[in-house]
């Protein structure tokens, strides 16, 4: 077969990208090389419905293994009973819970998408809101911290099936005990997403959820740093507290209920390639190497947000506890959506982003969200978040000129040349 030198161009040309640019995407990070070649292996040619030693399908002795390392290095990293690591996606794990232990036109309650929730928690256009009926709770207007007061009032009155934690553009702690003390009282589930900050819980650098949520879901790619995948992970497997049953009347663990709601309840074959670069990612984060990367993240994260406040950038909630940070461009007299193109044009890449009580839409939006996790990898740390900052207040304090704009788009690519990335890529 011909090599289609037409996409492989393509790829060398995102890595050039990747290579000269600031990365500031909060969701977005490097892989490392060996969980990058994991993705692409022979063992993407298997299927394997079904899970290690009980699949639907012959040849199965080899990814079993890889599997079975995944979910125990999971269950390692987070002290949990029960893990599934097939999850093609965030939004799959969210999908698989939801399915689990929901039935279609429950209510749910979670943190509203304008706030920084997730389209997944509920968002009409998302099948987690055309399934069930979904109730939002939002973050204070002055201070932007999630109004737990609205929480428990909306969940005594609702009585929502579950409550849904974690967001995407959040940047403080959560109080998951007063969650789930208000979900006791009501009868209901809490799942909390921790896509976003999964790499320090993963280091307790934040609070753990697990104690107190019953469900634990989150994306692999984030701060946990591996391939693009979900997981789904569960403390004490025994928990069921509803009695919940299975399609047959039959009384279940919720790991069973999990496993059934992943394949084959909303997804066929699990992807091995992944779940093998999944566990090569897990192995990483075992190490003494990734905690050091946590903490800098959150170094890194506050050095950020403290430049940004002394150039009277207006941080949501005033600050940050975790990688990233939204800020509010109102007294800066530019749209989300206008920074977003004019910093990548300066090759810093960050996502427009809509800020609590926005007066704009979604695809214009009044702020940006950024983040630290990708820089981090790349070797930077606190001293070089000033060099960041100025870099983007200077393009967004003239984003009409080009030249400017060009003048910091040759700084950013020098300053980028000394953190190498991918270098046995040549
Ligand atoms: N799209 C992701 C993010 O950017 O936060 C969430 O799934």
């Amino acid at each position: 077969m011909q090599r289609d030198t037409l996409v492989f161009d393509l790829i060398n040309k995102e890595l050039e990208r990747q290579r000269h640019g600031l990365e500031l995407i909060a969701s977005e990070n490097f892989a490392s090389l060996q969980v990058i070649q994991a993705t692409g292996n022979v063992m993407m040619n298997k299927y394997a419905e079904g899970y290690p030693g009980r699949r639907y399908y012959g040849g199965c002795e080899i990814v079993d293994q890889t599997e079975q390392l995944a979910i125990d290095r999971l269950k390692q990293i987070f002290n949990c009973e029960y893990a599934n690591v097939q999850p093609h996606s965030g939004a799959q794990a969210n999908a698989a819970v939801m399915l689990a232990v929901l039935q279609p036109g429950d209510a749910i309650l979670g943190l509203d998408l304008s706030m920084g929730g997730h389209l997944t928690h509920g968002s009409g256009v998302n099948f987690s809101g055309k399934l069930y009926k979904p109730h939002f709770y939002a973050v204070t207007k002055n201070e932007g911290l999630v109004d737990y007061e609205m929480l428990e009032t909306k969940a005594r009155e609702i009585k929502p099936k579950m409550i849904i934690c974690g967001a995407s553009a959040y940047s403080r702690e959560w109080d998951y005990a007063r969650i789930r003390k208000v979900a006791d009282e009501i009868g209901a589930f809490v799942m909390c997403d921790m896509a976003h900050p999964a790499g320090l819980i993963a280091k307790n650098l934040l609070a753990s959820p697990f104690e107190h949520c019953h469900f634990v879901t989150s994306t692999t790619h984030k701060t946990l740093r591996g391939p693009r995948g979900g997981v789904i992970l569960i403390k004490k497997d025994s928990e069921n507290p509803f009695g919940l049953k299975d399609v047959k009347g039959n009384l279940r663990m919720m790991s069973n209920l999990m496993d059934m709601a992943v394949f084959p309840g909303t997804q066929g074959g699990p992807l091995e390639h992944e779940i093998a670069a999944k566990a090569i990612a897990f192995g990483e984060i075992l190490t003494d190497e990734f905690t050091g990367y946590a903490r800098q993240i959150i170094a890194n994260a506050q050095a950020m947000a403290k430049a940004f406040a002394e150039k009277d950038y207006q941080i949501i909630s005033g600050g940050t506890d975790n990688h990233l940070m939204l800020i509010d461009l109102r007294n800066k007299n530019i749209s989300g959506k206008k920074a977003e193109a004019v910093l990548g044009k300066a090759d810093i890449t960050i996502n427009k982003n809509m800020v609590p009580y926005d007066d704009k839409s979604a695809f214009v939006t009044s702020g940006i969200r950024v983040g630290v996790p990708a820089i981090t990898t790349r070797g930077m740390n606190e001293g070089h978040m000033q060099f960041v900052v100025n870099s983007i207040d200077k393009v967004l304090m003239n984003p009409d000129d080009e030249n400017v704009v060009a003048g910091i788009k040759k700084e950013v690519n020098e300053f980028m040349e000394q953190f190498k990335l991918y270098p046995e890529l040549g």
